[in-house]
């Protein structure tokens, strides 16, 4: 397994949930961080718990101009990172596409698709010339199983996975690699998110049953990045205990 304190992260999502658990499990073990997303006082929180292996950057990654200049102006020990975790993204709403609000959608386009590109044009070029690197992405089971309401949000994880396979198609042996996370439920504030600050409707979503936590998800992007370097983790597929597939649906007169 790889010293975990000879890995540098990009993450972006870093101020809460999966992201914000995956820089504490990294940084616990003395690996330094690059702590993205938009909410400044959450990634100096960061900061404050883990001191000088956290660089907090504050920035939205639908900027890509800012991205990419970020990301090339890192300063030492930070500019040689070789782990990019594009972990930022987001579901907004759950209605059928009939009554789908636009601009939601778009937001989930510029957020999950075109952000993530960014994030990893940005950043990939380095880690190619370095020749040692890993992209991480968040994708979902919503990227390989239909559910009602989850269609523009489903589509960008396929979008997600699709782009992961096609990418290590592209750099396998040059020392980078690739793995695509692709959860079920994970209580964090995704729900709340989706539905616009309804808290009462987020806690629902988790109702009766054990959802996975953020803090297993962060295990498995651990694992996924400390495994020896000719090792490959393509995809990993985790759901919630008690959760499974719909069944096929029959709309009866
Ligand atoms: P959270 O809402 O808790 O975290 C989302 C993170 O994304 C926040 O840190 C947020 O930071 C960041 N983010 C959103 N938009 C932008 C942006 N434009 N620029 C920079 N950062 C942004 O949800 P999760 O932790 O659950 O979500 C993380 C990823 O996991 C997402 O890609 C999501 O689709 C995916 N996922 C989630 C599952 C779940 O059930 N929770 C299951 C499967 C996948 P800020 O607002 O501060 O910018
Ligand atoms: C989030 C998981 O099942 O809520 O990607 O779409 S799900």
């Amino acid at each position: 397994m790889l010293d975990p304190r000879t890995l540098t992260l990009i993450v972006t999502g870093a101020t809460s949930g999966i992201g914000a658990a995956t820089v504490r499990r990294f940084a616990s073990a003395g690996a330094k961080v690059v702590a993205v997303g938009r909410r400044a006082d959450r990634l100096e929180s960061l900061k404050a718990e883990f001191g000088d292996l956290i660089l907090p950057l504050e920035l939205d990654v639908r900027d890509e101009k800012a991205t990419f200049e970020a990301f090339a102006s890192l300063p030492a020990p930070f500019a040689d990172y070789n782990i990019v975790f594009a972990n930022a993204g987001l579901a907004l709403g759950l209605e059928p596409a009939q009554k789908a609000d636009m601009d939601e959608w778009k937001t989930m386009v510029e957020t999950n698709i075109t952000g993530m590109l960014t994030t990893v044009r940005a950043s990939l070029p380095a880690m190619v010339e370095r020749g040692e690197g890993h992209v991480v992405f968040t994708g979902s089971v919503a990227g390989d199983y239909p559910y009602l309401g989850g269609n523009v949000y489903g589509a960008t994880k396929a979008f997600v996975k699709q782009f992961s396979l096609n990418l290590w198609a592209d750099v396998a042996g040059t020392g980078v690699r690739v793995t695509n996370i692709e959860p079920g439920l994970v209580e964090t504030e995704f729900s709340v998110v989706r539905f616009s600050g309804d808290k009462d409707k987020a806690d629902k979503v988790y109702a009766g049953y054990t959802p996975m936590t953020a803090e297993d998800i962060a295990e498995q992007v651990y694992f996924a990045c400390t495994m020896p370097r000719h090792v490959n983790i393509n995809r990993i597929q985790c759901m919630a205990g008690q959760q499974t597939f719909n069944g096929l649906t029959v709309r009866r007169d």
